[in-house]
């Protein structure tokens, strides 16, 4: 039997083992599913720690080939955590020149084994990541809530710890360190200051104990106030000798307890959190201070750039010029960490203005696993694609090629906002476990392809059956550019309902002017020239739509970015179709080169989403037999919403498109289902913490039908 024949053969007898055995399954198995049919054998020579024992325990249970493992600290070719896989005779050899990248060389041959790759004579492997800190942002409170946490509950229970330490913070660093993450940020950016209080440490050593043997070094989010809020200093000004004492007591303190800290993650003077301005102070004057604390241990300040207030500069321009000026000001052991994009994780933003502009600073990369503006935990959205998207985009800092994967590489930092919760599957939707999966794989090595993530995902999730795996990869890989479509087409972004803070749902008409004071709140407001066209973000007039930031007529955010982009983008005619609305405001009824107008084309993409999105169910059933009942049954009842809310989308925003501009529906475009005065009623009791349940959506949709 051919190689292929066999991996078909076996794909096809797991696909219908799993079909018949496997009629329920929690999903809290992640994608490390597979036990081997034949125990291995596991053999070393090198001296035995915590790290070594995991992952010869790891390959005894689960692999089944003979192995043999070597630490060898001279192969610094292979880096800190690389590690290179040979077929040495009948065993398969780890090498790595430390225990982590012994224990990363296993998870790398369970996936291969899962994926069903055959280890033959010539099977070799080396791996080294591209980035160094591979980081989880957690936004959990000590109340055990999580900022746009759609999972249930913090994984970290505060009120028992440490006495009590949950068997589930092994397992969530076992996962992690099945796909390289070596970071974790352990509480909300929005921090509370008694983070730092003595109690609370003690609780951070325990995780820290736990997490160290799989290579994850935690580190805190810090509120810049707790020098007085827990001090009772008279201020938290960084410039004060007594302030700079009281975080070098509290770096001691904290190495003390846990001595590879990873240092301090900060959002300093961004929506209401205290920081350095407010003391008429800078952000480096506010980043050194901590730095300098940390330094004697070798820890890092992670300082956000998400910073926007009431300024003169529209939103999207700010952080750029409020970091630019500081360039050259912050000591070595700082990292501004930059969202992909200028605005706020919006399903489609061009990247931040900074990885093109910043020379010496070294910038870190924020994304957001956790889907806040892509449908929560009651869509699947595949963010891969997106986040391939930013990081091989070319912000010609160094004439073409100059990739934001090849900026962020410079700090070697990259984070994703976690979306794990309390929830025995984690993630709630089981393909949002596949963006914490590909978060890592991405952060491992950034060149790796989208769809090989989905299906490797695939493989070790469900089934590799190719029959399973071809059309739900195809399913993963179509999501996040049809959720665009369906709901924030041709670069519009942020209109969504958020009257609760919630985000969920459509809600572009809040995003006009009259309603000032919501503008205000949502800091969308894009300049402060009254008579400014396109003054709000994305609002909709007689005649137009979209954001005016060009150079020429509108707030010249264009400009933030290098040529050739500043000129391609400031041009109607060269931008990508995809930011059309980020940078132009468009007429409704101006002609595009397709002959149709611009609302036609507009509507055009709202019903493609749509129709996109309508298939979904279809391919989930027609994959029935692959899967287990419960994952099954919960991914349906999803993907069915997910249709649903698609068209809810699409009905919004033409229906509210329409009353302004009194243009009729395009030929081609299904009438809508929904009423516009209902839909505008819908408000989910839900806030900052929790994602509207299905059952509440469909109910609020049944009543927002058209009689
Ligand atoms: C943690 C957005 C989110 C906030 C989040 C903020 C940030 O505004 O809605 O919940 O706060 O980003 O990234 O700091």
């Amino acid at each position: 039997m051919s190689n292929t024949t066999r991996n078909a053969a076996l794909g096809l007898l797991l696909g219908l083992s799993t079909a018949i055995v496997a009629s329920a399954d929690d999903g809290s198995h992640l994608w490390l599913r597979k036990s081997a049919p034949d125990l291995a054998i596991v053999k070393t020579e090198a001296p035995m720690s915590d790290t070594l024992r995991i992952a010869l325990a790891e390959l005894s249970r689960f692999h089944d080939h003979n192995v043999e493992v070597s630490t060898n600290k001279h192969r610094t070719d292979l880096g800190t955590d690389g590690f290179e896989i040979l077929m040495n005779g009948d065993k398969l050899k780890i090498v790595a020149s430390r225990d982590v990248g012994i224990l990363y060389g296993v998870y790398h041959l369970l996936r291969h084994q899962a994926c069903g790759t055959q280890f033959t004579d010539n099977f070799q492997v080396k791996e080294v990541p591209y980035y160094k800190f591979r980081m989880l942002n957690h936004w959990d409170n000590l109340d055990g809530t999580v900022e746009r946490g759609y999972a249930g509950s913090s994984i970290w229970k505060w009120d028992e710890l440490p006495g009590k330490v949950s068997p589930r913070y092994t397992e969530y660093a076992r996962a992690n360190a099945s796909i390289g993450i070596n970071a974790t940020v352990l509480n909300n950016v929005n921090a509370s200051p008694k983070m730092l209080e003595t109690a609370n440490l003690k609780k951070v050593k325990a995780i820290a104990d736990v997490l160290r043997p799989y290579g994850i070094r935690v580190f805190l989010s810090v509120n810049f106030a707790s020098p007085m809020v827990i001090g009772k200093l008279k201020d938290a000004d960084p410039l004060k000798p007594e302030v700079a004492a009281w975080w070098k007591d509290k770096a001691k303190e904290i190495y003390d307890l846990v001595p590879d800290f990873g240092g301090f993650l900060v959002k300093a003077n961004s929506e209401g959190q205290p920081g350095p301005c407010d003391y008429g102070r800078t952000h480096a004057d506010g980043a050194n201070v901590l730095a300098d604390a940390l330094k004697p241990y070798g820890g890092v300040v992670i300082w956000r750039a998400f910073v926007y207030g009431k300024k003169t500069e529209e939103r999207v321009q700010q952080a750029l010029l409020e970091f630019q000026p500081l360039e050259g000001k912050f000591r070595d052991n700082v990292v501004i960490q930059a969202k992909n994009g200028p605005l706020d994780f919006q399903p489609c933003e061009p990247f931040h203005p900074l990885f093109g502009k910043l020379k010496q600073i070294p910038l870190g990369m924020e994304f957001q696993i956790t889907q806040e503006y892509l449908g929560q935990s009651n869509h699947l959205a595949y963010l891969a694609t997106l986040w391939k998207e930013v990081l091989d985009s070319d912000t010609y800092q160094n004439g073409p090629g100059s990739t934001v994967a090849k900026k962020i590489h410079e700090s070697g930092m990259i984070a994703g906002v976690a979306n794990i919760g309390d929830d025995v599957n984690w993630c709630r939707h089981p393909f949002a476990q596949a963006n914490w999966y590909a978060f890592g794989r991405l952060a491992w090595n950034p060149d790796l392809k989208a769809d090989d993530i989905a299906k490797e995902w695939l493989a070790q999730t469900f089934t590799s059956n190719p029959a399973f795996i071809e059309p739900v990869c195809d399913m993963m890989m179509s999501s996040v550019p049809a959720i665009r479509q369906y709901m924030m087409p041709l670069g519009l972004a942020h209109i969504f309902a958020s009257t609760l803070g919630n985000h969920y749902g459509p809600g572009p008409w809040l995003y006009q002017a009259g309603n000032e004071s919501f503008l205000q709140y949502a800091s969308l407001v894009s300049t402060n020239d009254e008579k400014a066209p396109g003054r709000r973000i994305f609002d909709a007039t007689k005649d137009a739509l979209g954001a005016d930031r060009t150079k020429t007529t509108g707030t010249g955010t264009v400009l933030q970015y290098n040529a050739p982009l500043c000129d391609q983008y400031n041009d109607l005619k060269t931008c990508p179709e995809r930011y059309w609305l980020w940078f132009h405001r468009i007429g409704w009824k101006d002609k595009l080169p397709t002959g149709d107008t611009f609302w036609e084309h507009l509507c055009g993409e709202f019903e493609s989403g749509a129709k996109i999105a309508a298939t979904y169910p279809g391919i989930w059933e027609s994959v029935k037999t692959y899967v287990d009942n419960e994952r099954y049954e919960l991914v349906l009842g999803r993907l069915k919403l997910q249709a649903r809310e698609a068209v809810w989308w699409k009905d919004a925003c033409i229906l509210f498109y329409q009353s302004v501009n009194g243009l009729p529906l395009p030929k081609g475009i299904t009438p809508p289902i929904y009423d516009l005065a209902k839909l505008k009623r819908i408000n989910f009791p839900s806030n900052v913490h929790f994602c509207p349940k299905p059952e509440d959506v469909n109910r609020a949709l049944d009543g927002a039908l058209k009689k």
